[in-house]
């Protein structure tokens, strides 16, 4: 068929072929361009987790990222004054628009652990917080008003490793464990000021080696398209040879070389946030914001709520082959029929849940039977 084709369009004039040709154009190559268009319509959310000891300047790392850029204008108060301990997860929400694309960032700061003697189960409160936002999103997911969720799931969690030590302490390795089947966690080297180049080269190597050796999952970078071009592919290894980020946060503006730049003043000199040759600090907010935003969320969506979710049928499950008199714990719901084309995921989403009742109600009613 496609030989006859090309014959045909061999015979027809080129006006004539051009015309042919636009007739067959079925229009679906401008689909990135409208999923594009209705996510800035609509907006894209973020929300990024810090956790860590007490005192590594994680609330800090926050302003230095988000918070003061978004207020370039405001008198910057130095980080005595500003920044107090964290003592209950506090949750900042910000809408930032840069050329007409709307992101709503939730910022999720908790407070660092270390300052009790014994830090046993420190990381409750911080699971507990990841799991809620998943049962909230299963909760939404299943009820009426499934258009309009408002997804607070956690997409990323930076987690600030001491400068001080020689490589992960104990309460790291499990802290990371009880985290890393809920949400992506992204390790950084906190306060790099304190290290010079090679020891931070050194404890690299060795974080890279102890996450190995302990089996902690932290967030993986994806593979690079072999089409991409050989600059992407460049800034792409050096980000993986990178990580773990060694990261310095300061909210201070300070006099450099003529400029005025977010750093940290010593007596000895200048260290600058925002320069490559002191610390990872835009390393980290270029993947954050620019490149990995995206996968990031993915990766939440169909790993870690995937998993939570697998988790809360099974249970479901077997509470109901031990309870025979349970009721459903699902209402089951009417499967509206869907109106535009960006309701198709959510019917998708409506018809797994509906076949799951389903499955629930056949079980309950063979152990009725029997
Ligand atoms: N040398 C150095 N000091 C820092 C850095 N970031 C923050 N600090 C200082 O460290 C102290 C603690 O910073 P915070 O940002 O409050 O630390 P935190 O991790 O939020 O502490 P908690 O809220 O107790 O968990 C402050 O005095 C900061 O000025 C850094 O990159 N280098
Ligand atoms: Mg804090």
């Amino acid at each position: 068929m496609s030989t006859s084709l090309r014959y045909k369009s061999k015979l027809v004039n080129p006006v004539e072929e051009k015309q042919d040709h636009d007739k067959q154009y079925v229009g679906f190559a401008t689909l990135p361009n409208q999923v594009h268009r209705k996510s800035v319509k609509k907006g894209f959310d973020f929300t990024l987790m810090v956790a860590g000891e007490s005192g590594l300047g994680k609330s800090t790392l926050v302003n230095s990222l988000f918070l003061t850029d978004l207020y370039k204008d405001r008198k910057l108060l130095n980080a005595e004054e500003r920044i107090n301990q964290t003592v209950e997860i506090l949750k900042h929400t910000v809408d930032i628009e840069e050329k007409g694309v709307k992101l709503k960032l939730t910022i999720v700061d908790t407070p660092g652990f270390g300052d009790a003697v014994n830090n046993t189960q420190c990381w409750k409160p911080i699971t507990d917080y990841v799991d809620q936002q998943f049962e909230q999103y299963f909760r939404d997911e299943s009820g009426l008003n499934r258009k309009n969720i408002q997804d607070n799931r956690v997409h990323c969690c930076l987690y600030f490793i001491s400068p001080f030590g020689h490589g992960l302490r104990p309460v790291d390795v499990e802290f990371m464990k009880a985290l890393h089947e809920k949400v992506n966690i992204v390790p950084l080297i906190a306060k790099a000021d304190c290290l010079v180049p090679g020891e931070i080269r050194k404890l690299k190597e060795r974080i890279r080696e102890e996450i190995d050796k302990f089996g902690i999952k932290v967030y993986q970078f994806p593979e690079c398209d072999s089409d991409e071009d050989e600059e992407f592919k460049q800034q792409d290894r050096e980000l993986k040879e990178s990580a773990p980020f060694a990261v310095i946060g300061s909210n201070t503006v300070v006099e450099a070389k003529g400029q005025r730049v977010r750093g940290r003043l010593y007596p000895w000199g200048i260290v600058e946030v925002e320069n490559q040759a002191h610390c990872d600090f835009v390393k980290l907010r270029n993947m954050l914001i620019r490149t990995h935003m995206h996968d990031l969320k993915d990766v939440t969506c169909d790993v870690h709520y995937e998993n939570y979710r697998a988790h809360c049928i099974q249970q479901m499950t077997s509470k109901l082959t031990q309870d025979s008199r349970i009721e459903s714990p699902i209402p089951i719901l009417p499967v509206p029929t869907p109106d535009t084309e960006t309701e198709k995921l959510i019917k998708m989403k409506d018809e797994e849940l509906r076949r799951m009742q389903e499955m629930l109600q056949k079980m309950k009613q063979q152990m009725q039977d029997q």
